[in-house]
């Protein structure tokens, strides 16, 4: 079947409508750049034209490059040509931007003589978040129109601003409801007058010492960026050099970042979290239950958490607790909460009011009676659980959804203490829960399609990034990282420091390492599980036990005595570890930083594949999403999956088979999955791929 033109035009009144339509997103395809410099040709020729107009169908006015392209051969026109076929023409152009114009988008419309956008629409260049930098004018044409400041704030935060907003910035001439009609007016009057001034030849760059002090302030981001040192560089072009040239920096600079396995990584996790939304095996048609209320029951840090999540959503939430006392401590933290975002202005004083007006406490189980979803936030202790799921079956409405926000129970056993089943399923939050943005949806024997997909939706609504995943002790992210736990102790014993191993992974690009996480999230969580399930971890448990809980009791792996946050390595915990070693019977030796860092990461990968054959996640990608997005995995490594297939699978294989041997830990055999795949010279991504098609 032949493929729809995306790009086509109307002549009408003297003005040529060019309008794009290249579903879902209107991204920048070869026949969309190729249709644009067509359109523009045929508006040019064309004698009846004074005008042009340019827009787009749907909800989106152009997300930008099609990044399905960048890794493949390049198509003509590029971006900044077809860019330049508009911008060049002798008739006024104005841009009609009907909803986001995201990089390459904002650049086109960067490229037309004049802007009008929709009330909703939202501007920006998002393509720091893809270790690439604008790469079609936007670092030559933004400044000149703006002032290079504020452009430069633009590109290296990478968040989109509000028509409002772009139109204070000066980015927008006008913001309009129809913006069509808007955006031909203001054609006609511009065919009616001198020829306006393209963003090109605009000379409203600012002030330079204001930009190198705003380029000094960026300097320890940049170091660590290489998309935002590039930016800054192109930027600064755009003051010493012709716009021609300082095109020709900002492409080479493009060019680079686009090949750097960094960006590939970033794109895979682009893509990967799209991925992790459609829920394989659901039946056709299967439609979300609708969701107007929410119950969170439990008050405590995660719970208030989770009902501050709803009400940023605007779902209005009721906050259950047991006493009226517990009540009052969850109310009072969660506003607790919200004051110190006002106070830091990130949120106003109205929005403040809004959300808590839209948390409702209230004293016992019955007041979850009208919630569309429940999710249980209690402790983890399975008995409890079923009490409540228990008494949840008569007390919540028909067809709610029952969560429960476990970190590692059994969710089928929950399952099982209530007569429906099909209702209950796992919401894994991860703290802060207002804060955090993975959410795991664990998806039980029983539970009904429409309930997932319900799940799945309202974690969506909460701006979270849902990944499904089945029952098993941990799920996808807790579960793998028990693997790094487990080593990051045995390194210990065997002849590293704490600091060496945190350092390892720091170095890495985690911001935290597993010791310094502990010390925050306190020493006896893990103690506590530990205690639970019979197992042992002589380190740690020999820390507990001397109350060193952590930051909250100013010593645990670290010493805080200081500012209390700040840990510094601590002898006494040293002569601790030595003597654990003692006890074991193990000569402690020094252990290479390479060595520790395969020594944390590749156990992670192999309990991965393990999840991934056992089909607990159902792609690699889910994997990755979870990682990324809950536990600081370095996004510009793109996850533990996509991490493993560039280190390469045999060599881990091989690594894994080290470490088995010598250890005698049948754990650290490589999973049958991954030997596979080693052997046969698969990836990952492959296997990702071939799920997909
Ligand atoms: C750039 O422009 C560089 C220019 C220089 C060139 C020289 N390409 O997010 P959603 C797909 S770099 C290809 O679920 P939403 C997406 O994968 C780019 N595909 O929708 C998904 O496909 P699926 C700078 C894309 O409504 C579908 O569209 N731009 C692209 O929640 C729907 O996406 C950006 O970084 C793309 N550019 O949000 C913006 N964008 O259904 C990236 C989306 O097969 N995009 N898809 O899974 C976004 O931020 C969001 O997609 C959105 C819409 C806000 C536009």
């Amino acid at each position: 079947m032949a493929q729809q033109e995306p790009v086509t035009s109307t002549v009408e009144d003297g003005i040529a409508v060019i309008r794009i339509a290249n579903p879902p997103v209107n991204a920048l395809s070869a026949a969309v750049r190729g249709g644009l410099a067509r359109e523009a040709g045929a508006a040019a020729a064309n004698p009846a034209v004074r005008a042009v107009v340019v827009t787009a169908e749907g909800r989106t006015f152009i997300a930008g490059a099609d990044i399905t392209e960048f890794g493949k051969p390049p198509v003509p026109p590029t971006l900044p040509e077809a860019i330049a076929a508009l911008e060049d023409l002798s008739k006024p152009v104005v841009a009609a931007i009907n909803g986001a114009a995201l990089g390459g988008g904002l650049e086109v419309a960067l490229g037309c003589h004049a802007r009008v956008a929709a009330p909703s629409a939202r501007l920006g260049l998002p393509e720091v978040k893809l270790g690439i930098l604008p790469g079609a004018g936007g670092t030559q044409r933004l400044p000149r129109l703006i002032g290079a400041v504020p452009a430069l704030k633009l590109m290296t935060a990478g968040d989109p601003v509000s028509a409002a907003e772009a139109k204070t910035l000066g980015i927008l001439d006008e913001v309009a409801e129809d913006v069509v009609a808007a955006a031909r007016a203001l054609a006609l009057r511009l065919a009616d007058g001198a020829r306006p001034t393209p963003a090109s030849a605009a000379a409203n760059t600012g002030d330079r010492e204001a930009f190198e002090a705003a380029a000094a302030a960026m300097a320890k981001k940049g170091a660590e960026n290489p998309s935002i040192a590039a930016c800054i560089d192109a930027v600064r072009a755009a003051f010493d050099k012709p716009f021609e040239e300082g095109m020709a920096i900002e492409r080479a600079h493009f060019l680079r970042l686009r090949d750097d396995p960094r960006s590939k990584a970033l794109r895979h996790a682009f893509f990967a979290e799209r991925a992790a939304a459609r829920i394989p095996g659901l039946p056709k048609g299967t439609q979300p239950r609708p969701v107007a209320r929410a119950a969170v029951i439990g008050g405590g840090t995660m719970g208030g958490g989770i009902a501050m999540s709803f009400a940023n959503a605007g779902i209005p939430v009721t906050l259950i607790e047991t006493s009226e006392e517990n009540l009052q401590r969850g109310l009072e933290r969660v506003a607790g909460n919200y004051a110190t975002s006002v106070k830091r202005g990130s949120l106003t004083e109205e929005a403040r009011a809004k959300r808590m007006g839209l948390i409702e406490g209230r004293v016992g189980l019955e007041a979850a009676a009208g919630a569309d979803v429940v999710v249980e936030a209690v402790f983890e202790e399975m008995g409890l659980k079923k009490e409540i799921f228990g008494k949840l079956q008569e007390i919540a409405k028909p067809g709610a959804v029952l969560a429960t926000n476990t970190s590692y129970l059994d969710v089928d056993e929950i399952a099982a203490s209530t007569s429906r089943p099909g209702d209950v399923l796992g919401m894994h939050f991860f703290s802060p829960a207002n804060v955090m943005k993975l959410l795991e949806v664990v998806r039980g024997a029983k539970t009904a399609p429409d309930a997932l997909a319900t799940a799945v939706e309202v974690g969506r609504k909460l701006a979270k990034v849902p990944v499904v995943s089945g029952v098993c002790h941990g799920f996808i992210g807790n579960r793998m990282l028990a693997r790094r736990t487990s080593q990051a102790e045995r390194l210990l014993i065997e002849g590293a420091l704490p600091e060496e191993v945190d350092a390892a992974l720091n170095a890495f690009g985690f911001r935290m390492g597993p010791f310094a996480m502990g010390d925050l999230a306190g020493l006896d969580i893990g103690w506590r599980i530990r205690q639970a399930t019979g197992k042992k971890a002589p380190v740690a448990d020999a820390l507990v036990e001397a109350g060193r809980l952590g930051q909250k009791t100013k010593r645990g792996y670290y010493d805080y005595s200081g500012d209390g946050r700040t840990g510094t390595p601590d002898p006494e915990v040293r002569a601790l570890i030595e003597r654990v070693s003692a006890e074991q019977g193990v000569t402690r030796r020094s252990i290479p930083q390479q060595e520790i860092l395969e020594r944390l990461l590749y156990p992670m990968i192999n309990e991965g594949a393990r999840i991934l054959e056992e089909g607990i996640a159902a792609r690699a990608g889910d994997i990755d999403t979870v990682w990324l997005n809950g536990y600081g995995w370095p996004a510009g490594t793109g996850g533990p999956m996509f991490y493993a297939d560039g280190v390469g699978l045999p060599g881990i294989v091989a690594r894994l088979r080290d470490f088995a041997g010598s250890s005698g830990d049948d754990t650290l055999a490589p999973a049958a999955l991954l030997v596979r795949l080693a052997e046969e010279g698969g990836s990952f991504a492959a296997l990702d791929e071939k799920a997909a098609a």
